[in-house]
């Protein structure tokens, strides 16, 4: 293992990956660390929907094969309400499609993709301390087991996602907001019910109905954020689902997985601070309503990778020090399509039945007016990762 390198990453997810990859592609050298083992990374079940630029990124960075042999190509999607299904059909309206293709596979991908080239991941190395940020000889302390180090590097980029270390390095104002909504993720072998996906708004709360293969549903239900896994056994969730979706044959399957996630808001400004740059979950968290936390986290890279390029080649620090303003605008633009999809599509936890009212005026108004549903379409197919802007 080298004791320095040329840009430190913490964190084997989305992000910390593809940056290494996309360095690399660009003849600079990192080292990944990753607190998890492999096997956990590549396990770990989340996000399903890649934006058309999101998949022109992968896939012109030479990690795409497999995803195109197996993503899911969508051309729109679902919207269920007041007993009435209507599609929303994006390459109409934008000439864009989306992919359906599970976060984990990205991961499974970027990592075979990384290991074969020689790439450096360590996996279950806890990053513990950084260094030397404000300095130009940054330097991550980290764990193995008992074992103690440190990596010498030119550059740390905090990939760590919502609960890593990065975040607190930064003196940044941090807007936040707290939702009082969870999601209760299920996945499950079951073929899904429907084409492309379900967004429901039921007065019993929102449901949403996803895929991931011809046998493998990805389905979730609103609860409240609090809410306790006892209180959904198996019967339940069935009959929920079948409810809200309005599927009453939607096949009870074997669960694979299950959990909850209390859904949040949150963006750091500046996404930087000396030599440390942060990227994906760690600098902005979004509600997963919009299908855009993934999305977000691979721009970011992008961005930073074309800036640590620059840097390397002529020492230019114009680009890195634009980081934070190139991300943000499309962070912002991806926050407020979110919060739009969380507030339309949500049950209020008092049940304000004049808040549900609202929702289904907003709702029909988006599936009656073309100008309302090509806004719609072009947020979910672009917020996230149209607005790079080149930089
Ligand atoms: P990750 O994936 O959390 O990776 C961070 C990694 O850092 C490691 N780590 C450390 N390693 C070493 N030392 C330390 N001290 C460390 N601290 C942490 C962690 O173990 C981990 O491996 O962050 P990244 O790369 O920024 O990626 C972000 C995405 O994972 C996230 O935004 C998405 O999953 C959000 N999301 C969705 N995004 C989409 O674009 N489309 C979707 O359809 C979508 N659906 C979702 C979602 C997230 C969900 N949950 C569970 C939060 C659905 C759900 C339910
Ligand atoms: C998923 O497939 O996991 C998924 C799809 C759309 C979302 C969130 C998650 O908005």
């Amino acid at each position: 293992m080298k004791e320095r390198t040329q840009v430190g990453i913490i964190g084997a997810g989305p992000a910390g990956l593809l940056l290494s990859h996309l360095l690399a592609n660009a003849g600079i050298e990192s080292v990944v660390l990753e607190v998890r083992s492999r096997h956990y990374a590549e396990g770990r079940v989340r996000a399903g929907v890649l934006e058309h630029g999101a998949a022109e990124l992968l896939r012109a960075s030479g990690v795409g094969e497999r995803m195109d042999r197996e993503g899911l190509v969508h051309r729109g999607i679902n919207l269920q309400f007041a007993g009435e299904r209507h599609h929303i059909d994006f390459m109409d309206l934008t000439g864009r499609t989306i992919l359906v293709y599970g976060q984990q596979e990205i991961v499974k991908d970027l990592i075979t993709a990384r290991l074969q080239a020689g790439g450096q991941i360590l996996f279950e190395a806890e990053a513990k301390g950084l260094g030397g940020i404000v300095g130009d000889r940054p330097l991550i302390t980290y764990r193995v087991e008992e074992d103690e180090s440190e990596l010498g590097c030119d550059f740390i980029a905090a990939c760590d996602g919502a609960h890593g270390i990065g975040r607190e390095a930064v003196p940044a104002t941090v807007y936040e907001r707290v939702y009082p909504h969870g999601w209760l993720g299920i996945l499950a072998r079951t073929p899904p019910a429907e084409r492309e996906l379900i967004y429901a708004c039921h007065e019993n709360g929102f449901a949403l109905h996803s895929m991931r293969s011809p046998d493998i549903s990805r389905l979730y239900l609103q609860v409240a954020a609090d809410e306790d896994l006892a209180n959904w056994p198996e019967a339940r969730i069935w009959e929920e689902l079948r409810l809200r979706l309005a599927e009453p044959e939607l096949r009870a399957g074997e669960i694979l997985d299950l959990g909850i996630t209390a859904l949040h808001s949150l963006v750091l400004e500046p996404m930087q601070h000396g030599r440390l740059y942060l990227a994906g979950d760690s600098a902005h968290i979004v509600p997963p309503t919009g299908a855009k936390g993934m999305n977000l986290a691979l721009a970011d890279v992008q961005t930073l990778a074309r800036a640590l390029a620059a840097w390397y080649r002529s020492k230019s620090t114009t680009l890195l020090d634009a980081y934070t303003r190139s991300c943000l605008n499309r962070v912002w633009r991806a926050q407020q399509f979110s919060a739009f999809m969380t507030g339309l599509l949500h049950r209020t936890p008092a049940g304000d039945l004049f808040e549900h009212r609202l929702q289904l005026a907003q709702l029909s108004y988006l599936t009656r007016s073309r100008a309302a549903s090509t806004s719609l379409a072009e947020n979910y197919t672009s917020a996230a990762t149209a607005m790079d802007g080149g930089t």
